[in-house]
């Protein structure tokens, strides 16, 4: 039997103009969507953009397109929570946990000075594990990981089944940093949102898995942080292409817990 066509549909919404013209990142979003359902699709993230905590958009823009390539199934992330009591103890574990995974303690140090420069952006920016320099080419845009979705109705029942919140929000962070991580030129991801109520964040890799860790920001802080720590210094364009096209279906099956 076919495969059911499927559609790469994707939003962003900015202030005071386009983020091209130099417009406030308010939101982004993407997701897969079969023909049939993309008025749902695309009704949903209109919904995500049009009512946000970053503000009041006056830009957005929302478009579909049908994907050729197969869609790969992922199984998510293993997940696991660290309540850290102040944003300091919340930063200290998560330098700790980029530490395991064999970055240099001078690379990480250079991230957490150089990481409010890029916490405008609506992607992610990535940065060489040797040198500690930024090595994509997307200014103030950043890399956003895209074709990516995670069904609702499987994502519930990995919830349950792990006792997390049933939040879009983890399921968006858990889709993206699963994709990222599957990659093996991705060392880690360091992630914190630029909501201002939200201050989980998490640091995530294959061997880690994903570790959320409760405060790694100030309640009301606008700046948020999505890193990339890479080991790819011949196919960075292969590497972006992985993160922006191939299209990524995470797929939970409770046989594969043991
Ligand atoms: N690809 C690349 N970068 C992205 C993407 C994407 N698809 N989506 C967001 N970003 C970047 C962008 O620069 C945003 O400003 C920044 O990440 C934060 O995005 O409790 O909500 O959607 O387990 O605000 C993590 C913890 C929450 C969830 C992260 O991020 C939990 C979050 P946000
Ligand atoms: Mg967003
Ligand atoms: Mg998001
Ligand atoms: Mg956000």
């Amino acid at each position: 039997m076919k495969e059911e066509r499927y559609y790469s549909v994707r939003m962003r919404a900015a202030k005071n103009g386009p983020h091209e013209h130099g417009g406030k990142h308010i939101s982004g979003g993407e997701l897969l969507s079969t023909y049939s359902d993309l008025k749902n699709s695309v009704n949903a993230l209109l919904e995500k953009g049009l009512h946000h905590s970053r503000g009041t958009p006056d830009f957005m823009q929302i478009q579909f397109e049908s994907i050729h390539e197969p869609i790969k199934r992922i199984q998510p992330l293993h997940i696991d929570t660290n309540e850290a009591d102040t944003v300091e103890k919340g930063r200290k574990l998560s330098r700790l946990l980029l530490e395991k995974v064999g970055i240099e303690r001078q690379v990480i140090e250079k991230a957490f000075t150089e990481w409010t420069k890029y916490s405008g952006m609506r992607g992610a920016i990535l940065i060489d594990v040797h040198s500690g320099k930024r090595i994509d080419d997307r200014q103030e845009k950043g890399v956003r990981v895209s074709r990516i979705d995670w069904m609702k109705t499987n994502f519930e029942l990995w919830a349950d089944y792990f006792h997390v919140p049933k939040s879009t929000r983890i399921r968006e962070a858990l889709v993206i940093a699963t994709k990222v991580c599957a990659h093996p030129a991705t060392i880690a991801e360091l992630c914190w949102s630029d909501d201002p109520e939200y201050t989980t964040g998490y640091v995530a890799s294959k061997k880690l898995g994903y570790q959320r860790i409760t405060n790694l920001k100030e309640y009301g802080d606008e700046r948020g942080c999505r890193i990339f720590f890479v080991d790819c210094r011949k196919d960075l364009n292969a590497y972006i292409h992985y993160l922006e096209k191939q299209p990524v279906f995470i797929h939970w099956e409770v046989e594969n817990e043991t």
